[in-house]
């Protein structure tokens, strides 16, 4: 059964299609395109789920939401990209597939929404950017360690926690005073299967 992804422009979903070519598994893309204006799903999207929101995953009669949900179940679906012991890399292998969207991409998003607003905004921002420091000390720290989010090998917590560093650099101030975190960045950026992905999904301002 070929999988399919519903895929916004320029968004999260960039990551399922990254799993998806580590994977090596067959699937067909249907493209969405943001509003020009209030860089909104298109309403078609609704259609397809409910929320509206990208990405959406189809595996015949399964359709799922929430890209740590999607990355857990083709994981657990093909044996791959889960951690490689069930000791502290699970733990870690977990925390970070929650951590993404649960705690980094929360204050990415409030940066964005502030940055939209005159003068008032960029006070705000500056409320919130020391808040987002804080995870970025950390996830310096935790690269800092050891090579992968989970440890010495690559897994699909690392494909979460593309967006939000992807992200950091664009609005949330992450560069070169956080080495280990930009390599990590250039690492990713390198892989094979990342560049197909980018291939495949159109416009990608983060990469
Ligand atoms: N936590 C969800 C977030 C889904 C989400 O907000 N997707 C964004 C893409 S960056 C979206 O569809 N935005 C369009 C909109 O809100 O209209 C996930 O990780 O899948």
């Amino acid at each position: 059964m070929t999988l399919t992804v519903h895929h916004l422009n320029n968004s999260r979903s960039q990551r399922l299609l990254w799993l998806l070519e580590e994977l090596e598994l067959p699937y067909e893309i249907r493209f969405y395109e943001r509003d020009k204006s209030t860089m909104l799903a298109p309403p078609e999207l609704k259609k397809v789920h409910p929320l509206g929101k990208s990405p959406v995953l189809e595996d015949g009669a399964i359709k799922l939401v929430e890209t740590g949900a999607i990355c857990e179940y083709l994981v657990e679906k093909t044996g791959q990209l889960g951690p490689a012991d069930s000791g502290v890399g699970q733990r870690r292998y977990r925390q970070f597939l929650h951590y993404a969207e649960g705690s980094v991409m929360p204050m990415l998003l409030l940066i964005l929404a502030m940055s939209k607003i005159p003068l008032l905004g960029q006070l705000a921002i500056k409320k919130v950017q020391p808040m987002l420091d804080v995870h970025l000390d950390y996830i310096e720290q935790e690269l800092a360690s050891r090579p992968w989010f989970a440890g010495q090998q690559m897994t699909a917590a690392d494909i979460m926690m593309s967006f939000p560093l992807e992200a950091a650099v664009s609005r949330g101030g992450l560069g070169a005073s956080r080495p280990a975190t930009m390599a990590w960045l250039k690492k990713i950026h390198a892989r094979p299967a990342y560049k197909l992905a980018l291939e495949k999904g159109g416009t990608y301002d983060y990469a």
